[in-house]
Order: C-alpha cells, then sequence, then structure tokens
C-alpha cells in the first residue's frame, strides 16, 4: 500500500514508517521540523540524539533498501499538499503532522492559536487533498483518549447510543478535553467526521492513549545504529509520563507524578501503538464511513507507573525515590475511568504484556545518553500553570501510594474492584531548515 505519513519526523512517525516499510509497503512523509523547534523552545532536546533527516534517509535506504519520498513543507499550506498527493497518489494517509502537547497549548494566546489552527488547519487541507486527488484513500487520523476527558462513565469508542424524551439515537459521545491541545483534537475528529458524510470520504480516528517505549525491533537489535532511533522527549511539554520518568531514574532525578498522583489513564508501548496503526491501516473502513478506535489495553495509574519504574531501575543499580510535584494542570486528580477498545482487539490486536520488560529495555537504552538528560535537567520541572502562570512547581510531600506495589489497574471489574478498594482508603495525600535536513545531532 502506499502510506502518506505527515509528520515523519515525530516520536511516532519515524519509527512508522521502518514498521510499515518492513511489512512491504511504500511509505513517503511530510515534516517541517516543528516538533524540534518546540522542544529547543521548552529549553530541552531529545534524549537519545536524532539525525538530520538526511542522515536518516540515508540509513533508511541501508537498511530497508528503499526510498522514502520526503518533503520539508508545512502542511499548512495547501498548495503543497496537493502537489504531494498528486505526486505520491497514497492509497492511505497517517496524520500524526500536529502539535502533540497539552502544556505547551496552555502557554499563552499565542501558544494556544497556534496550536488549534496548525492542528486544525493541516487537518482540513488533507482532507481538501483526499477529497479533490484521492477520494477512496484512507485517512488514519491520530486522535487522542483526552478528547474524552475523565467522565463518570464509562468510555465508548466514538459513539453511544441514547434514549432522550422517548427517542433513541446513536451520537458521538460527548467529548471534554482538558486542554487548548486537547480541544484542537476534538475539532479534528469532528471536521474529519463531517468530511466522511457529506464526501464519502472514509477515516479511522485513533484516539490513543498515553505512548512509551525508546525503540521498535525494526529499527535494529542494539540502537547500533543512532540514525534509526526515534526521538524521546522528557521536558515538561513533549515529555509525557512514563518517558520523563525513565529519563528521571537515569539521573537519580525523582520520579514526579503530579498531584495526589492519582490520575488514571491509559498507556502503551511504542511498539503497540505501531501495531494498532498498522492494523487500522491493512483494515480500512468502507468508504464514507468515519470510525473511531479507542487505542489502548491496559489502564494504569500514574503512581503505579512510577513505582513500577523505581523498580526495574533499582533491579539495574538505579537508586530512585518517588516525590510527587504540585500540579501545575487543572485535572481531576481522582476519577473513575472505564474504556471500551473492542475494535483493535477484533481486529487481532496483541497487547504487550510484560511492561516491566519494555521499562529495562527502555532503562538500558536512556542509560547511554544520561549526559543528555543531566545536561538539560532544568527542564524536568515544569512551569506552565493552566491559569496561565508561569512559575516552577515545587516538590509536595505525599508519599507514593499505590493499591498495591507493582499492580496495575487491568481492564473491566478487575479496574472497578481496584479502584472501589482505593477509594476507602480516603485522601490522605530555531534551528535553520538546512540544518535540520543536515545535523548529525541535535
Ligand atoms: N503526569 C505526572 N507526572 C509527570 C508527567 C505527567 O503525574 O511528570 C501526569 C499528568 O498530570 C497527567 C498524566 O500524567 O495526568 C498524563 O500526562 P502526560 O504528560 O503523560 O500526557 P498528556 O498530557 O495527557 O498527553 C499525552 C500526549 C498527547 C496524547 C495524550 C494521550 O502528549 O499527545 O494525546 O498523552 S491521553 O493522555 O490519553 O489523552
Amino acid at each position: 500500500m502506499r502510506i502518506f505519513i505527515a509528520g515523519i519526523d515525530g516520536y511516532l512517525g519515524w519509527p512508522l514508517a521502518q514498521y510499515l516499510t518492513a511489512r512491504g509497503h511504500e511509505v513517503a512523509g511530510a515534516d517541517t521540523f516543528f516538533r524540534r523547534d518546540w522542544v529547543e523552545e521548552m529549553g530541552s532536546w531529545s534524549a537519545m540524539p536524532i539525525s538530520g533527516m538526511r542522515q536518516r534517509l540515508l540509513a533508511f535506504r541501508e537498511r530497508f533498501g528503499k526510498e522514502i519520498q520526503f518533503w520539508d513543507w508545512d502542511l499548512r499550506d495547501y498548495y503543497r499538499v496537493e502537489y504531494i498527493f498528486r505526486e505520491f497518489q497514497p492509497e492511505a494517509v497517517v496524520h500524526l503532522g500536529e502539535c502533540p502537547s497539552a502544556p505547551y497549548s496552555m502557554i499563552d494566546v499565542q501558544h494556544t492559536v497556534f496550536v488549534q489552527t496548525n492542528n486544525i488547519t493541516s487537518t482540513l487541507n488533507l482532507l481538501y487533498a483526499m477529497r479533490d486527488i484521492r477520494p477512496e484513500a484512507h485517512l488514519v487520523k491520530l486522535g487522542t483518549m483526552g478528547e474524552y476527558g475523565t467522565p463518570q462513565v464509562d468510555i465508548p469508542e466514538g459513539f453511544f447510543e441514547v434514549e432522550f424524551r422517548g427517542r433513541r439515537a446513536r451520537l458521538p459521545f460527548p467529548r471534554a478535553a482538558g486542554s487548548w491541545y486537547h480541544w484542537s483534537k476534538v475539532h479534528g475528529s469532528n471536521n474529519i467526521m463531517f468530511a466522511c458524510k457529506i464526501w464519502k470520504l472514509r477515516s479511522t480516528d485513533v484516539m490513543q492513549g498515553v505512548v512509551f517505549g525508546t525503540r521498535i525491533d525494526e529499527m535494529g537489535d542494539n540502537g547500533d545504529d543512532e540514525r534509526l532511533l526515534t526521538r524521546l522527549d522528557f521536558d515538561q511539554a513533549f515529555g509525557t509520563a512514563v518517558n520523563r520518568f525513565c529519563c528521571q531514574a537515569v539521573i537519580g532525578h525523582p520520579l514526579t507524578p503530579f498531584g495526589m498522583g492519582r490520575q488514571i489513564r491509559g498507556f502503551l508501548p511504542l511498539r503497540d501503538s505501531m501495531q494498532c496503526l498498522t492494523l487500522a491501516l491493512e483494515n480500512p473502513p468502507k468508504i464514507g464511513e468515519y470510525r473511531v478506535f479507542n487505542q489502548l489495553q491496559e489502564i494504569y495509574g500514574i503512581t503505579d507507573l512510577a513505582l513500577k519504574v523505581q523498580e526495574v531501575a533499582a533491579e539495574l543499580g538505579l537508586p530512585v525515590e518517588i516525590r510527587n510535584l504540585e500540579n501545575p494542570r487543572h485535572e481531576l486528580e481522582e476519577h473513575y475511568y472505564k474504556v471500551d477498545h473492542e475494535h483493535l482487539l477484533s481486529l487481532g490486536y496483541r497487547a504487550t504484556q510484560d511492561v516491566g520488560a519494555e521499562l529495562r529495555t527502555m532503562l538500558i537504552d536512556l542509560m547511554k545518553y544520561r549526559s543528555r538528560v543531566e545536561a538539560k535537567k532544568e527542564a524536568l520541572i515544569p512551569d506552565v500553570h493552566w491559569n496561565g502562570h508561569r512559575e516552577k512547581v515545587r516538590f509536595v510531600g505525599i508519599a507514593a501510594q499505590s493499591p498495591g506495589r507493582g499492580r496495575w489497574y487491568g481492564s473491566g471489574s478487575q479496574q472497578h474492584a481496584a479502584l472501589s478498594r482505593e477509594g476507602k482508603r480516603g485522601k490522605n495525600q530555531l534551528l535553520t531548515r538546512e540544518n535540520k535536513l543536515d545535523e548529525s545531532t541535535i
């Protein structure tokens, strides 16, 4: 299949290009290297050194014996999107080319407007190019579980049956996002749903949980060729919880659950994210269909994950403490969370069960780059508050608590039981474009 990846230079885009190529697909991609700029703006860099795009493409050809057509173009420019579509004639499009950070979108009006216009415009441009050039192509759009927020009821896959004043209907499940970024994803989802309806396009909107991991097998066994590695961020805006915890562990920095550390989210390893996106691509919806996949298998508490990272780090001789930070976000810290995720399972998705082994691989990978994390460790402590205030948060005196060491919230009834037991315990606690093509590492 000819697959165009929007955002091919990113955390998911670069491994996905390798994963799909290894399965015989033909890949092309575009990226304007915004992610590299944003992370630099947050005073940080990728923990694992990442090559410039020319080096990446060279390594790709050496490993897979194939070329990737690449455009260093901004997808907010419709005529460029149209050009790419005419040139490559994609059968499928994976849209990863958005700003993925909640904190970044909350900095100030300029950042909010940028994140929303960037994310919404690129999606609209892809939809128009599909309508006019490849109407039968399949759009796999990366949405987020954060579109739903944390409602006090089960979360279905996009739609639910409601009865209101004696009449029944199947309606989109209400969205309750928790940041301007997450709302940008909601707006994108609505626009795609509408385009599928009026233009008979087809799309899978993937509501992804929080991804963690340093590698996939397709990069090679030992990460010997650094040009094939993906980025791994640890700053307050682009580093996600588990990736940050692992980076903190390798430099002996306390692991940092926010607030009481009782938030619950769906998490999945990078390799599972690749598997899910590929299953969606290889099993497209019907013409005119807009479908939603909730992309997660296991649901974990933040403190449970911190405890697990602590445990695996200790096995590797990396003692580290867990110290909660004031929560800079406006979010529910204790909440119900039960998510349907049948669609991917019915397509054969098999989740990585051994999270400990995944964390071990991550920590071993990151130990090599300890000095890079150390050099930017200031970026670990957040200062972006949801009320617009900008001040570093402080550590607070809450001991890490979990319903049971190393035990996960599973899904379904297992999770209900864990939550109700827990509830009874109370609440005691800018580079140039040329550089980005050429630079060997940043
Ligand atoms: N958290 C901590 N300590 C940290 C970092 C995060 O306790 O050091 C907590 C946050 O308060 C939050 C949870 O961990 O409750 C998840 O935060 P995150 O930064 O790992 O992830 P989030 O901001 O939710 O966003 C990430 C990706 C985003 C994707 C989303 C999926 O950046 O692109 O959409 O995960 S989800 O969270 O399911 O909406």
